[in-house]
């Protein structure tokens, strides 16, 4: 449906290199819609509540680490199949396999600076938004070109 939800969020090294305004353009001009948006220093404590599923992983540590380091934009976009297709606007994990014309493959090139992050399921979108935002938070809202962008 047109009111799927996906968590994306600008990394501390997006943020540095004023990669806020590109990301933010890259969903707006493919016709998504912007429900939330902070930015924020997250605790490290928030960072492995977020990434959990990777605990175990050897570079947990410094990827928490890193996204501690400074402020993320984080924000929710909202669309019709915005989870999957917001991973396909981001690239891929490693930016060096992204395809060009992807935020990953355009800005980055070590898999550990990687400027951006986007939930890889509606389940976990949805754990993500719980966790970066308060209900009150993501704010309902129909843009004017809704019926240009939808048929
Ligand atoms: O969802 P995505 O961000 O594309 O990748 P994940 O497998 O969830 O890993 C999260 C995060 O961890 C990734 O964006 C960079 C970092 N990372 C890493 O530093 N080294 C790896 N080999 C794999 C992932
Ligand atoms: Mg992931």
């Amino acid at each position: 449906s047109s009111s799927e939800q996906t968590f994306i969020a600008v990394k501390p090294d997006g943020v540095q290199r004023g990669l806020i305004g590109p990301i933010i353009s890259r969903f707006e001009n493919r016709g998504f819609k912007l429900v939330a948006i902070k930015l924020m220093t997250a605790s490290k404590e928030h960072l492995e509540t977020h990434y959990a599923d990777l605990s175990e992983k050897p570079f947990f540590k410094g990827l928490v680490t890193y996204m501690a380091s400074g402020p993320v934009c984080a924000m929710v976009w909202e669309g019709r199949d915005v989870v999957k297709t917001g991973r396909v606007i981001l690239g891929a994990t490693n930016p060096l396999a992204s395809a060009p014309g992807t935020i990953r493959g355009d800005f980055a090139i070590d898999v550990g600076r990687n400027v951006c992050h986007g939930s890889d399921s509606v389940e976990s979108a949805k754990k993500e938004i719980n966790l970066w935002f308060k209900k009150e938070e993501v704010v309902s809202w129909k843009p004017a070109q809704f019926d240009w962008i939808y048929e």
